[in-house]
């Protein structure tokens, strides 16, 4: 039976629908100031299916010419991201037993037919950290394995309100969304979902 990486904790339904709701409209809020970007694969510069913004101090962010890295400024107004809400920042306390705070709030949304390929999380400095990811909206059929790229993988469903922590072993974790269930939620008005992914991006004391 293979077993998922240690450090790995799904927690099915964590947020109750009025906390889910409250969540989506701190999101189109935070949208309204850093519109959705389509992403670039880098040195290729195909276009992700995955439509992306970022709330906090940093932002993960990927184009052609320049690759994936954190910067403090959308890649489109190059202004700051908005600040990450604090229901988040809250949701990161509860689950993530991580003594340092959030930098950096990835927002991914998926249409009907986006998709994300298996990859590993290595773009941040502070790798002990966990990664703390909130589904919102349709589900999806996530994928995770080991920390190398043919060790087995296992496929379950994440629904919306259900939170991951990513944390130890599980941190370096190949991992994908294969893909996406249509119509299961009424939680966004058209449709589709939203994945929110709290990282620490820089080492506390390295003076961000
Ligand atoms: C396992 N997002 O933004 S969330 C990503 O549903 C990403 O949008 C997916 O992979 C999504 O990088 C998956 C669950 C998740 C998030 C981060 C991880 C799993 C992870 C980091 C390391 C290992
Ligand atoms: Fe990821």
């Amino acid at each position: 039976m293979k077993t998922l990486p240690d450090g790995f904790r799904h927690l099915p339904g964590y947020l109750d629908l009025p906390e889910q709701r409250a969540l989506v409209e701190d999101i189109r809020a935070a949208v309204q100031a850093a519109p959705l970007y389509t992403p670039e694969m880098p040195r290729t510069g195909k276009p992700m299916s995955v439509r992306m913004t970022n709330c906090g101090a940093l932002g993960w962010v990927t184009d052609r010419e320049r690759g994936y890295r954190y910067q403090s400024t959308h890649p489109a107004t190059g202004r700051q991201w908005p600040p990450i809400p604090h229901r988040l920042l809250t949701i990161w306390r509860e689950v993530s037993g991580a003594s340092v705070e959030p930098e950096a709030c990835l927002v991914n949304f998926y249409d009907d037919t986006a998709r994300m390929g298996l990859h590993q999380d290595r773009d941040e400095q502070e790798l002990s950290a966990p990664v703390v990811s909130v589904s919102l909206g349709d589900t999806c059929l996530f994928r995770i394995g080991g920390t190398a790229r043919n060790d087995p993988t296992q496929s379950f469903r994440l629904n919306s309100g259900d939170v991951v922590v990513l944390g130890g072993e599980s941190r370096l974790a190949f991992h994908g969304v294969d893909r996406i269930y249509p119509g299961t939620s009424p939680l966004l008005k058209s449709g589709g979902r939203i994945n929110l992914t709290l990282r620490r991006v820089t080492l506390p004391g390295s003076g961000v």
